[in-house]
């Protein structure tokens, strides 16, 4: 696919854009909670790539949506993308002091309140994502959305993959179980962010059927180069430590496959989510291009 000279001027115009959304739903940081709260917007304003409201917002565009009852979905799924790397960061978990080129908030705020601001971002994404019935009052569609992000979510989505990947660490993993975990741990997300647009839009439930298997795809491609970054790239570049897999001894993709296998099945990942996607007659040619985009990421 030809990709467009500018791109990343879009891109950048469309980030800016989503952040402005994710600022209006962070809490004050006033009265006795104001700490949680400082922890909770600490993380949330480090600078993230936000690919999933991102991808959220276009998807619904894609499918005709034109109101704004996309945009409080668009920010609880990037508090709950938030909570997850606060707390992957913990010293129980990865045991990470950096994240997003800052200081990781369990570093910065002490370890309760990291446990604690991320418990309390969940919660809060729910809050925020309940406030789209302010939009549209007994909406089926804002029901069905909220169904699918708590499912995308938890034990049978991206919690449900990284107590998986937990238990598994330290010991050797075949590709059938890493995948398990990738679909879940990572994919999760990515689905829930290109089936909420169509969902909310009220699109056939075969085209959101569709849209998940995309978001599957690229998350495993994503989640693919995420294991190259963690071997290849620099702790700059990245915004987080490296070598974090092998400290933790983790099984990755790059540990079974080896680097150019990997290279090879992030590449053939990519290019089947966008097969999948270029044959909806829906279009959204930017979309397209960032899907493809991520699998070849720098960062
Ligand atoms: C509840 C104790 C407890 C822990 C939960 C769920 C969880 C910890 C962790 C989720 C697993 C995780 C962090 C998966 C990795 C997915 C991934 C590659 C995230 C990085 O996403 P980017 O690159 O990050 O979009 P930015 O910072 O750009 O938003």
């Amino acid at each position: 696919m030809e990709r467009s000279v500018n791109f990343k001027e879009i891109l950048a115009e469309k980030t800016a854009e989503t952040e402005k959304i994710l600022q209006k739903y962070l809490p004050r940081e006033e009265g006795l909670t104001a700490e949680l709260s400082a922890a909770i917007n600490y993380s949330m304003r480090a600078p993230g790539k936000r690919l999933r409201p991102l991808m959220l917002l276009e998807s619904y565009r894609m499918f005709g949506g034109q109101e704004q009852v996309a945009e409080p979905f668009a920010a609880a799924l990037e508090m709950i993308h938030t909570h997850s790397l606060i707390h992957d960061d913990l010293p129980a978990l990865d045991n990470d002091d950096y994240r997003r080129g800052k200081k990781a908030t369990w570093a910065v705020y002490g370890e309760a309140m990291g446990v604690l601001s991320g418990d309390t971002l969940l919660n809060y994404a729910y809050e925020v994502a309940l406030s789209a019935f302010d939009c549209k009052k007994n909406s089926q569609e804002v029901i069905l959305a909220l169904q699918l992000l708590a499912c995308k979510t938890g034990i049978f989505g991206m919690l449900g993959g990284q107590s998986v990947d937990v238990a598994m660490e330290g010991r050797l993993m075949d590709e059938e179980t890493l995948y398990f975990i990738y679909k879940k741990k990572t994919s999760a997300l990515l689905e829930a962010a290109l089936m909420l647009g169509p969902v909310l839009a009220g699109a056939s439930s075969q085209k959101v059927r569709l849209m998940e298997q995309v978001g599957s795809y690229v998350g495993l491609a994503f989640q693919i180069r995420d294991d190259i970054l963690d071997v290849t790239g620099t702790a700059k570049s990245i915004g987080k430590p490296v070598h974090s897999d092998e400290k933790n001894q983790k099984t990755t993709y790059v540990s079974l496959k080896g680097l150019p296998g990997a290279e090879r099945e992030a590449a053939r990942l990519s290019a089947e989510a966008y097969r999948l996607f270029d044959s909806l007659e829906e279009k959204n040619p930017f979309l397209g291009q960032l899907l493809m985009q991520l699998a070849e990421r720098q960062k």
